[in-house]
């Protein structure tokens, strides 16, 4: 049997041993989904406590269930290691690593590219490796492909199959998991293809959709985030000019949902975070300029979200200045530092920089996230001195802002005790008193 026969087998008899690299919101729902679905898996970390946790059955991804963990690791279907000698036993290799930006806004594919090598050391013939972390096109070819056959000195195609499949992971998100996401794949070869998307199909219980080549793969998931990003943009922007016109520009995204086709809702806020649609469409941008290519919409985009946290501070020392209240000194609470609402995460949140400008206006800011007690900053800690919010607490602050819109804070208490409210998720939308609710 060739290598094609042989991998289409195993898939088939649930023989295939599965490998997770990168144990994050990415790697660690699709270990679960894997062994759930009867292949046995072995998750790789570089970090140790990750790797603890998971083989003490201790779940720290919120889109996974805490028992399909313990359980999986209890009947041995699921188990995690450092060792990235073990690679030599498994048969396709999911890569879901971080693909942040630098400091300079310019891709750092290091954890990509170490990890390839790290696999590459040990990789056996007959396997597939698939790429899901989300990249400029061309990575999966240009990069990981000679670092595999390099190291390994196996020839991608004929000794092991490679591929890119997007993650599609939105946090949170109580519909759509990982299990039930459809997914795309692309190969190199038609023959990787459809054996890389056989093994999704296996494992996943939606639809596989199947693409000509890894950077068409790459390309698909640039083009999602990016047409987040600039339609997020498109709003924030529009806000402004709305807020300068006496219109609401909620109000109007709202009438232009009545439409029922061909316009999708995005909403105005602080910024964006997370860990995807501030940074990859910048992975497309420098990808561009080798092709003397200007990606001017990602650049304007950038622009305009970058802005808002500036933006929501001036609008703040506009609504202390009508209480004549200078900026300076003045008691700010800011409510809500994850990204987005209902989450426990707050990388690339806009609420840390809005909170960073108000202390550089000499503002005295407190802030308080029921999911965050504390956070880290560009390498600063920060620690929450409120472990609760109450009437009396809010009576204390001159002005508090919203920037998360989370389900768990009470909107009439705090409209009822705060002395004035600027409210950048519309999160207090259903308070119908509105004369200390100021919205973005
Ligand atoms: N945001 C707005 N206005 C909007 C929507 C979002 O300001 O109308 C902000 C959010 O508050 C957040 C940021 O943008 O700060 C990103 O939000 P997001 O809803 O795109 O959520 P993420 O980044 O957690 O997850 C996204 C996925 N989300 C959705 O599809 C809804 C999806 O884009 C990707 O699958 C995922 O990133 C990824 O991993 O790439």
């Amino acid at each position: 049997m060739n290598m094609k026969e042989k991998l289409l087998k195993k898939i088939e008899e649930k023989q295939i041993i599965v490998g997770v690299v990168g144990l994050g919101y990415v790697g660690l729902p699709l270990a679960v989904e894997k062994a759930k679905a009867g292949f046995k898996t072995i998750g790789f970390d570089v970090q140790e406590e990750k790797v603890k946790m998971v083989n003490e059955g201790h779940n720290y991804i919120g889109d996974v269930v805490d028992n399909d963990l313990k359980e999986l690791v209890k009947s041995g279907m699921l188990s995690a290691t450092t060792d990235f000698s073990f690679i030599k036993d498994v048969d396709f290799i999911a890569i879901c690593v971080p693909t942040p930006l630098d400091s300079h806004q310019q891709p750092d594919i290091s954890y990509v590219k170490s990890s390839t090598e790290s696999v590459a050391k040990y990789l056996s013939k007959d396997t597939m490796v698939v790429l899901e972390s989300t990249t400029y096109p061309g990575t999966t070819e240009d990069l990981l492909k000679p670092i595999l056959e390099k190291e390994s000195g196996l020839k991608c195609g004929e000794d092991f199959y490679l591929g890119f499949s997007p993650e599609r992971v939105d946090p949170g998100n109580i519909i759509y998991k990982t299990k039930n996401t459809p997914k795309v794949v692309g190969g190199i070869g038609k023959d990787a293809t459809e054996v890389i998307a056989k093994m999704y199909r296996a494992v996943l219980g939606a639809e596989i959709h199947e693409v000509s080549s890894p950077a068409v793969a790459e390309m698909e998931k640039i083009l999602e985030n990016t047409y987040r990003n600039i339609n997020i943009a498109l709003v924030n922007e529009l806000t402004m000019l709305c807020h300068k016109m006496g219109i609401s520009m909620w109000e109007v995204v709202d009438a232009a949902k009545s439409k029922p086709y061909g316009f999708q809702a995005f909403y105005p806020g602080p910024g964006l975070g997370g860990h995807c649609i501030p940074l990859d469409p910048y992975y497309l941008d420098w990808k561009a300029r080798e092709y003397g290519f200007h990606t001017s919409m990602i650049q304007a985009s950038g622009m305009i979200n970058d802005k808002m946290p500036e933006y929501c501070v001036e609008r703040a020392s506009k609504i202390l200045s009508k209480d004549q209240k200078s900026m300076n000194g003045a008691k700010i609470l800011v409510l809500g530092v994850a990204y987005k609402n209902d989450i426990d995460d707050y990388r690339e949140s806009p609420a840390l920089r809005v909170i960073e400008l108000l202390e550089e206006e000499k503002a005295d800011v407190d802030w308080f996230d029921p999911w965050i007690p504390e956070y880290k900053y560009k390498g600063q800690k920060h620690q929450s001195n409120l472990t609760e919010i109450n009437e009396k607490i809010l009576q204390e602050y001159d002005l508090v802002i919203i920037t998360a819109a989370h389900s768990k804070f009470d909107y009439e208490m705090i409209r009822k005790n705060a002395k004035e409210v600027f409210d950048t998720r519309n999160a207090m939308k259903d308070i119908k008193n509105r004369e200390n609710i100021e919205l973005l």
